[in-house]
Order: structure tokens, then C-alpha cells, then sequence
């Protein structure tokens, strides 16, 4: 039977020839000649089937490397690969509906009628770990937890860079642990990012060989139920309500971009070669703005602040089933670290776990601690 060439066969099957070109690459379709001089591809009218299959597999959003095994198993084994993947896409729809519904009532003002009338006294339990790493010779990672501020700063740049920008970036923050009115909370937030994006210029003004230097930043600030989260880079904020686990910030990273467009979908990013390539970040070069958040805290609510060496090493679905079932928060947070140490912790590991309680005694029992730096 004759061959097609791969204009006919894009044609034929719907897919562009850049597609059958990447298609190709990827072994997921390959062509049955390719001529020797030109290059030019030519495909069996039989492949026709397998074009369509992995059109209607990408349509569904299956990642390119699950297409790949699902459509070479035989058809019965592939219904049922792709049930099970269905189940997933479905869990994960699930997931999202929640957190939709949660933010259309917080966005309306009916987040549980939280108004400043009703509102209780709250406090947080929070506890914090820090861990080189397996494979790291220094913590880049500086952390900052006190009874109104959590923050997490993953630094870059190299010998003692890293380490210098992220400590300093958690330093200019350190003054927020105080009382600041719920009003105050971003703009107390946003300026301290500018005075820490500043204390990096000057640090590389004075002392040029830290030249490329950079951190992440996440925190948290508290003032009575409010709170105000402040996040540029990749490190992460959890929250834990009504037992879902949601990501309440996005990561500055080409790959959360590429997902965001669609070119590549959630499973792939977690394998990209590229996945620590961050578009935002503090260096005290740039004037990178950082995502503002407000939001109202429950007593029940847990959160997590994590840098990237627990996130991007041990699945989500670890992490929630801790944050989901640990209840005393320094053994959760234990916990968390040890799972990243049995995943050959590739990086610095560091993670805040803060639990919402209800006050009892003081206003404020306690003074604030510094955990680690
Ligand atoms: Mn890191």
C-alpha cells in the first residue's frame, strides 16, 4: 500500500506536521521510512488509527509520556489505564471545585460570616524544621517563625550567596513580628519586601563578588483573624480547611508559566529539566513584585510554608496525607522532613507547620521565637 508523505498523513489524521515532528521525537508515533537524503517522513495509512488515538488521548490533556504507554498496550489494558486515569483528573477536578467555592464565598464576603463583630480570638501553634539535605554542603534556606510571622526564604547564587540573601531578606522581615493593625498588613508587608530588595542591592553594592545572589520569600503575617501572605519565588503556602489541602500560592517558575498556557501539563512539570528556573525572585537587581494576599483565618486552619526541597521531592499527596493526619504540629513537621531525608533530599528542606487554635488566657501568651536560621 503506498505511503503517505507526512502532508498527506497530517492531513489525513488531523494532527499538524509540527505535532507528528514532536510525535516523532517523543516515540510516540514514529514514521515507517524516512528518506535517507531529504528527511522527509512517510507514514502507513494504517497509523491513521494510532494518529487518532493520541489526538483524542492529548484532548483529554494525558501527558504526553502516559499517552506514550497507554497507546502501545492492547486496547483492553489501555480502557483500563485510562479509566484509572480519568479517576484521577476527576479527584483532582474535585479538589479544585473546593477551593473555587471556597474563594467565591471568601471574594463575596461570605466566607462563614467572619465579620469583625463575630470575630474570635486567635492564635497560632506553629513549628518549624530546617534541614541541610542529603546532598548540599550549606542551608540556603533561612527560616522565621514567630507568634505573628512565618517566613521561609530558599536563597540562590552560590557559595555563601545564597545563604547571605536569604538570611538577610528574613531579617528585614523580622521587625513584622509585632502587632500591626489588620488594615496595615500589606502595605506592612510590601514595604518590608522593599526594604529586604534593597538590603540585597546594598549588600552586593558593598561586596561585588556576591554579584548574582537571590532568594524566595514566603510569609505570613497575623493580626487578630486576619493575615496577610506575601510570596515571590517557589517557595509555598499551604492551607489545610475542612480537610482539602490547598496551594494558596503559584509559583514564579517558567514551568508553572508553561503549565498556566497549557504547553505542558502539572505531571510533566514535576519532571522538567527546567523546573528550577524562576522568573520572579528578591536579588536586589530586578524590583520583581511579589503576590499580596488577605485572608481570613478559621480556628481549625492549618498552614504550610515549605521550600522547594520538600515540595518538588516528595509528591503532594504525601505532604496532604501528613498535613491531614499529624495532628500535633511538630510532630507533623517532623514528619515532613523525614519524608524528603527517605526521598534522598536532594536539596535543603524547610517547613513551617501553624495550626488556627481559639485563645485561651492571654492575648499573648507568649514571646516570639526564633526557631532557625
Ligand atoms: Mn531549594
Amino acid at each position: 500500500m503506498a505511503l503517505l508523505s507526512s502532508g498527506e498523513f497530517a492531513q489525513a489524521s488531523g494532527l499538524s506536521r509540527k505535532a507528528l515532528r514532536l510525535y516523532d521525537e517523543l516515540g510516540l508515533l514514529t514514521p515507517v521510512r524516512v528518506d535517507p537524503q531529504s528527511g522527509y517522513r512517510f507514514y502507513a495509512p494504517a497509523q491513521l488509527e494510532l494518529a487518532r488515538l493520541v489526538t483524542w488521548l492529548r484532548r483529554l490533556g494525558m501527558p504526553l509520556a502516559t499517552i506514550r504507554s497507554v497507546s502501545s498496550l492492547p486496547p483492553p489494558v489501555a480502557a483500563a489505564e485510562l479509566a484509572a486515569y480519568w479517576d484521577r483528573v476527576e479527584a483532582e477536578t474535585a479538589a479544585r471545585r473546593e477551593l473555587a467555592s471556597f474563594l467565591v464565598g471568601y471574594l463575596s464576603g461570605k466566607d462563614h460570616g467572619m465579620t469583625a463583630d463575630t470575630r474570635e480570638t486567635l492564635t497560632i501553634r506553629y513549628a518549624v524544621r530546617s534541614d541541610i539535605g542529603l546532598k548540599r554542603e550549606d542551608n540556603e534556606d533561612a527560616v522565621y517563625a514567630g507568634s505573628r510571622l512565618l517566613a521561609i526564604a530558599d536563597g540562590m547564587g552560590g557559595h555563601v550567596a545564597g545563604e547571605v540573601a536569604s538570611t538577610a531578606v528574613i531579617d528585614a522581615l523580622r521587625p513584622l513580628d509585632t502587632r500591626v493593625p489588620s488594615g496595615e498588613l500589606l502595605n506592612a508587608l510590601g514595604h518590608a519586601v522593599r526594604r529586604a530588595d534593597g538590603a540585597l542591592h546594598d549588600l552586593v553594592a558593598t561586596n561585588p563578588s556576591l554579584a548574582g545572589l537571590g532568594t524566595t520569600l514566603t510569609a505570613l503575617l497575623w493580626s487578630g483573624s486576619r493575615l496577610g501572605l506575601v510570596h515571590i519565588g517557589d517557595t509555598r503556602a499551604y492551607m489545610v480547611r475542612a480537610g482539602e489541602v490547598f496551594q494558596i500560592t503559584r509559583d514564579h517558575t517558567l514551568v508553572q508559566s508553561l503549565v498556566d498556557e497549557g504547553t505542558i501539563t502539572q505531571d510533566e512539570a514535576w519532571s522538567h529539566p527546567q523546573r528550577m528556573l524562576l522568573l520572579r525572585a528578591l536579588d536586589g537587581q530586578h524590583q520583581h513584585e511579589p503576590d499580596l494576599q488577605f485572608h481570613e483565618a478559621q480556628a481549625g486552619d492549618r498552614y504550610l510554608l515549605s521550600s522547594d526541597g520538600l515540595h518538588a521531592t516528595v509528591p503532594a499527596r504525601d505532604v496532604a496525607r501528613v498535613l491531614l493526619t499529624v495532628a500535633d504540629p511538630e510532630q507533623a513537621a517532623a514528619d515532613l522532613i523525614a519524608l524528603a531525608l527517605d526521598r534522598g533530599a536532594p536539596d535543603n528542606v524547610t517547613c513551617i507547620v501553624a495550626d488556627i487554635v481559639t485563645a485561651s488566657g492571654p492575648e499573648d501568651p507568649e514571646d516570639p521565637e526564633e526557631a532557625l536560621e
